[in-house]
């Protein structure tokens, strides 16, 4: 069990399960023979097979015994005049049991021809759960018609901010020759309902759209087809001046948009299917409209006009903003930079632009609210941006499941025009960036699987409970004995807090090498410089002002009724408190604790924690495969020694900067900490830290 399968595992299921499922008719009736029909055929056949040991057959004629019944909608119609199937959703699906000429039918109809194969991976998860199929009749339709992965994979082969190995599509500049992890990533994809992915990084290299390049991507496109999965890439804007040969890419200039134009013709020519793509412009480096005094709104439409004749779609991130911000200007404010550009563009995007917005006004941090610009542009399509791959959470060495986290934003009520607007009723795209890499399993630990899973349910119904995706994902990956469903649930749901309070709570963010990895501590890094991601930390308080009548003004940029959770420290949510404001680390928090001693427990809890999830893991030892036993128990092992270096290296900053000692007398002791540099040295000496606070003696 080295975790390539994921959730697709069909592991063999106990007889007393199998027994409810021998009914299940012993031929599948297929219509049509596009390649996600086919797969969805491949599927049924190859999950009850593993899961029943029973093998089924495949007909295309009338059948005269009971059935499986896989199609679009209007062929069932067709087929069978009696045959009535619910109104779908393109990429929807009709689940249900019926008779046919005197004989049982399970039927599985699409909207499209992903459907049967969505309802495939659907039914097949409810047999490998257990569940009762005699009542089957649900009919299921996507929250968003677009749910897409972004890729950040270079074509060297390396991934930006990917944890797992390298890419599975890019080696030395180019596409793979073996493209079969590309293959069976889209199988993954499929089975939660996802329908894109952007193949390389948003950071876009130039050369993407070369004309030899273009078959090599054609390749990847078929490698993706039969799960229904379309191929998108990101485009630079300086393309048609870096690569095309013009003197200019100003998106206003006719022989530039006569070069997207041309561009996407000839690929649309050797990939028919393509999906769009995403731009990254204006932003951290990247050329952008601004080269020319132009807007997002020039920039999107020349590509989006482009890709209009083909129904393709633009992805136009709305991660704009200055990393050359003044420090020293108290109104300077990194978070207000998306609703301030883009909120005074609304309605003169075209309408195959979306504009992907990512969850929380700065960076994927561990908390942020959700961002105004959800909000501020109605007449926009909007997609929300969600980070699977856990550049700040972790990296996958900690495992941190997001689903809740995910979850406080689509649920955020924006009151747009005063009404019920929560972010998820604002969106017709959802995307994920994974960062997938050639590790056996994908993100290189078995527990941050669920992510992926949960990205995949959330973006087809988001109304889900992430601990009811975790559940039905820890019955995929690891069975369904109660206590290890119960046990790992546990530690999924307590991961995101636990993670939160043993480096940045009360809203401090992700306090970690802001200019390198963003993995370990070194909040000293965040301040003082341009990056905006700050948190103000001084001798006589912590955190930002973004208020209206005192700070930067980002919360006046939510509607009046979100404004009044977040426009006084009072109203504010303790968990959000430094984010919107800048306190005394005396004042009191609603639980009664002043802000510096929540943060010294926060810290010394969430390490805790961190340690609890090794031993509850440890007690399902013998009830968990002895490959991932051991994976797992060394990844949480790490994850709790690491917590600790987290929770003293924040603990001696916050001592050192306010002054104020912990009332419980731990900070500065180093609790379960074994000094490098006070032991015998061999082949080692200890150096000074450039961020001290990184180690507990600076060393
Ligand atoms: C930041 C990442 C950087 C990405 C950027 C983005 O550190 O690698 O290029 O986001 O989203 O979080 O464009």
């Amino acid at each position: 069990e080295d975790g390539h399968d994921a959730w697709l595992r069909y592991a063999r299921l106990h007889e007393a399960t199998a027994k409810q499922f021998q009914s299940l008719p012993k031929l599948v009736v297929t219509l049509g023979d596009s390649p996600p029909i086919g797969s969805a055929q491949t599927e049924l056949k190859r999950g009850l097979a593993r899961m029943l040991g029973r093998e089924i057959r495949a007909s295309k004629q009338t059948p005269t015994q009971d059935f499986i019944l896989l199609g679009v909608r209007d062929q069932i119609e067709e087929m069978f005049a009696n045959l009535h199937v619910p109104e779908l959703a393109p990429d929807g699906f009709w689940l249900d049991w019926t008779e046919v000429g005197g004989h049982k039918a399970l039927v599985i109809a699409g909207g499209s021809d992903r459907g049967p194969l969505y309802g495939t991976f659907a039914l097949l998860g409810k047999i490998a759960r257990g569940e009762n199929l005699e009542t089957l009749d649900e009919v299921q339709n996507p929250a968003a018609p677009l749910r897409w992965i972004n890729q950040w994979d270079n074509l060297d082969g390396t991934i930006e901010r990917g944890y797992a190995g390298p890419s599975i599509f890019f080696e030395n500049g180019s596409v793979r020759a073996d493209l079969t992890r590309a293959r069976e990533y889209a199988r993954l994809l499929a089975s939660v309902g996802l329908n894109g992915c952007v193949v390389n990084n948003v950071n876009a290299d130039p050369r993407i759209l070369d004309d030899a390049f273009i078959p090599q991507l054609a390749r990847i496109a078929d490698a993706f087809r039969p799960y229904g999965v379309k191929l998108g890439v990101s485009v630079n804007l300086s393309m048609p001046k870096t690569v095309g040969g013009l003197d200019t890419f100003d998106p206003l200039d006719p022989r530039v948009q006569a070069w997207w134009a041309h561009k996407f013709d000839a690929l649309y020519r050797a990939i028919p299917d393509f999906g769009g793509v995403v731009v990254k412009a204006d932003s951290e480096g990247q050329l952008g409209p601004s080269a020319y005094g132009r807007t997002p709104v020039d920039a999107a439409n020349v590509i989006a006009r482009a890709l209009r004749p083909h129904h393709g779609v633009v992805f136009y991130r709305a991660f704009v903003y200055n990393h050359h911000l003044d420090w020293k200007d108290p109104k300077a404010d990194r978070a207000r930079a998306a609703y301030d550009i883009f909120h005074p563009l609304d309605g003169r995007f075209d309408d195959n632009v979306i504009v992907q917005i990512k969850n929380g006004p700065i960076d994927f941090q561990v908390r942020e609210p959700a961002s105004p610009l959800f909000g501020g542009v109605k007449q926009t399509s909007k997609a929300i941006e969600l980070q699977i791959t856990q550049e700040y959470l972790g990296q996958q060495r900690h495992t941190v499941y997001l689903a809740p986290m995910w979850k406080q934003t689509l649920d955020f009520d924006m009151h747009v025009d005063g009404h019920d607007t929560p972010v998820k009723s604002l969106l017709r795209g959802v995307v994920g960036v994974a960062n997938v890499g050639m590790d056996a399993n994908w993100l290189a630990n078995h527990l941050a699987m669920a992510n992926l899973y949960s990205f995949g349910r959330l973006a087809w119904d988001s109304n889900l409970s992430a601990e009811a995706i975790v559940d039905e994902w820890m019955r995929l990956t690891f069975g369904n004995d109660p206590e290890v469903v119960q046990k790992v649930r546990e530690i999924q749901m307590e991961s995101w807090p636990a993670y939160e309070h043993y480096t940045g709570p009360l809203g401090l963010q992700t306090l970690t090498n802001i200019t390198g990895p963003h993995y370990g501590p070194a909040p000293e890094s965040q301040e003082r410089n341009g990056w905006g991601q700050w948190i103000r930390a001084e001798h006589d308080g912590v955190g930002m002002d973004r208020s209206v009548s005192t700070g930067t003004g980002f919360v006046g940029q939510y509607s009046a009724e979100a404004q009044k959770q977040f426009e006084t420290a009072a109203a504010t949510p303790d968990e959000l408190l430094l984010f919107f404001h800048h306190v005394p680390y005396t004042y009191k928090l609603h639980g009664g604790k002043t802000v510096i001693q929540a943060i010294y427990d926060f810290h010394y809890e969430g390490a805790a924690q961190a340690n609890e999830f090794v031993n509850t893991w440890e007690t399902l030892e013998r009830k968990i495969d002895p490959d991932r036993y051991q994976a797992v128990l060394a990844q949480l092992s790490y994850q709790a020694d690491h917590a600790i270096v987290w929770r003293d290296a924040i603990n001696d900053w916050c001592l050192r900067t306010s002054g104020i000692s912990d009332a419980q007398d731990r900070v500065g002791h180093h609790p379960d900490r074994i000094e490098a540099e006070s032991m015998h040295l061999e082949g080692y000496t200890a150096v000074e830290l450039t961020s001290w606070e990184g180690a507990s003696g600076g060393k």
